[in-house]
């Protein structure tokens, strides 16, 4: 096991991986920006590095600055949280050159499934279910209108490099495809450098359903269930939920049978997440993430098993602590994002928070960073925490959230805690009846 990890993140999920470190007996590092001298990540930490400047580029995202701080503090492994660097294969492949452990995948998986096109290319292979769309690559507009024509309209081009959402156009007639091929091509290449787009049939009502999986760096995959994270605003997630309320325990261990078969066929090391589009009984692959995400505690909350935990685990070589077998789902799960952000405008608020106070009792989870008197940077995300409750059925779990977020209390700054508790009472949110573009549509239907 490691003796000591450095944490190469800040906000919540550094107090995350803290806490997940001081459980197995592990000494912590945390580096930090000038901006974040007085965060609780660095008052909590056993040791502390400041990296540089507020700006992500030169302190966070710094790679010679974090592998500089680990060789000062002696620090045997790296975890990256989300976001920053946990998706940069150059920094994994840069820290095992200097002997320390990346709490994450090889830099050939996170390279593959940053491709878009190699990703969807590799989970065909591996018996994944795809959007049917072009095999790879298309190279001119005779050859996107003869795909388009053989999977039918509506299309959509996606660039290789993008994800997310970024570079994505939609063509619905034949007419509109020469447009929309030029124009996601040259956002690509101004945006990424690589201009490489592929097409897909346009799915018109989805979900966003995706599949927490792990593996071991040794042959051995195991899937931890779904997420429902399709209420999102502009491809920012705002509630994420498992169960998702479109699947039952059968659909559940097919879908998550056939990823856990994928990531041991990989050969893949540590927490993933395989996202899907999912309409009319179908699951389709889009993409692959290869961090911890943000909305972990869903799957936590759920399984009872700590993804930190298993990790930290899985990257020091001991293996998963769980089979499949052992693998039991119980009750349901909500996150609501709480954002420093104008519940309307979604324009960021940041500012010094004069009152926090959180929510407790049965079911009750808050991951947060902040704390009463703390003033927000202006430089970062304007997630400040997160709220996940815990029911032992949707039902249960719903009256627990509305109770929490009366209790929930930030002044000083805007936040987006007044849209949950709109949210919590929408029937449609109570009935479980929405799809990834719900959300948007609820919102523009509200503005007066
Ligand atoms: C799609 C799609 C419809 N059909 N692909 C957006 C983010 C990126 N990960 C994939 N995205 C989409 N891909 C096909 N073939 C619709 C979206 C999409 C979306 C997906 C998930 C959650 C919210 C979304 C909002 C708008 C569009």
């Amino acid at each position: 096991m490691f003796q000591k990890i450095l944490i190469a993140n800040r906000g919540e999920i550094a107090l995350r991986v803290l806490r997940a470190c001081k459980e197995l007996g592990i000494q912590t590092v945390v580096v930090h920006s000038t901006a974040d001298a007085d965060a609780m990540h660095v008052r909590l930490a056993d040791e502390s590095v400041c990296i540089g400047p507020p700006p992500s580029r030169e302190s966070y995202l710094n790679i010679h600055q974090i592998v500089a701080a680990c060789e000062i503090t002696g620090a045997d492994a790296v975890h990256p949280g989300y976001g920053f660097l946990s998706e940069n294969a150059r920094f994994s492949d840069i820290l095992k050159a200097h002997g320390i452990t990346f709490i994450g995948p090889s830099g050939d998986h996170i390279r593959i499934m940053g491709d878009k096109i190699e990703a969807k290319r590799t989970a065909k292979r591996l018996g994944i279910p795809v959007v049917p769309g072009s095999d790879g690559a298309v190279s001119d507009e005779r050859e996107a209108k003869r795909i388009a024509a053989e999977i039918g309209y509506p299309v959509i081009i996606k660039a290789s490099a993008g994800g997310g959402g970024r570079g994505m156009k939609v063509a619905r007639t034949e007419a509109d495809l020469e447009v929309a091929l030029q124009t996601a091509r040259s956002e690509a290449g101004a945006a990424f450098g690589d201009d490489a787009v592929y097409i897909e049939k346009y799915l018109e009502k989805p979900r966003h359903i995706e599949i927490q999986v792990f593996g071991d760096g040794m042959g051995k995959g195991i899937h931890l269930g779904e997420r429902d994270c399709s209420l999102q605003r502009r491809h920012q997630k705002v509630w994420e939920e498992a169960n998702s309320p479109a699947l039952n325990a059968d659909q559940r261990a097919r879908i998550g049978a056939v990823c856990a078969n994928a990531i041991a066929d990989l050969g893949y090391s540590g927490a993933g997440t395989i996202e899907f589009l999912y309409e009319d009984g179908e699951f389709y692959f889009i993409e692959m993430n290869t961090r911890l995400q943000v909305e972990h505690p869903v799957t936590e909350a759920i399984t009872g098993i700590d993804l930190v935990h298993e990790q930290i685990r899985v990257a020091s070589g001991a293996g998963l602590s769980v089979t499949q077998d052992e693998v039991r789902f119980s009750g349901h799960a909500i996150e609501c994002r709480i954002n420093a952000e104008d519940p309307r405008t979604f324009t960021p608020s940041p500012g010094t928070i004069t009152h926090f106070h959180t929510p407790g009792g049965l079911g009750i989870r808050v991951d947060s960073g902040v704390y009463s008197g703390y003033k927000i940077p202006p430089y970062y995300d304007s997630l400040i925490g997160k709220l996940i409750v815990h029911g032992r059925n949707r039902v249960e779990c719903m009256m627990r959230l509305r109770r929490a977020l009366d209790e929930f209390v930030v002044d000083g700054i805007k936040t987006t805690l007044p849209l949950f508790r709109d949210l919590v009472g929408n029937p449609d949110i109570a009935n479980g009846d929405y799809d990834i573009h719900w959300l948007e549509k609820h919102l523009a239907s509200q503005e007066s």
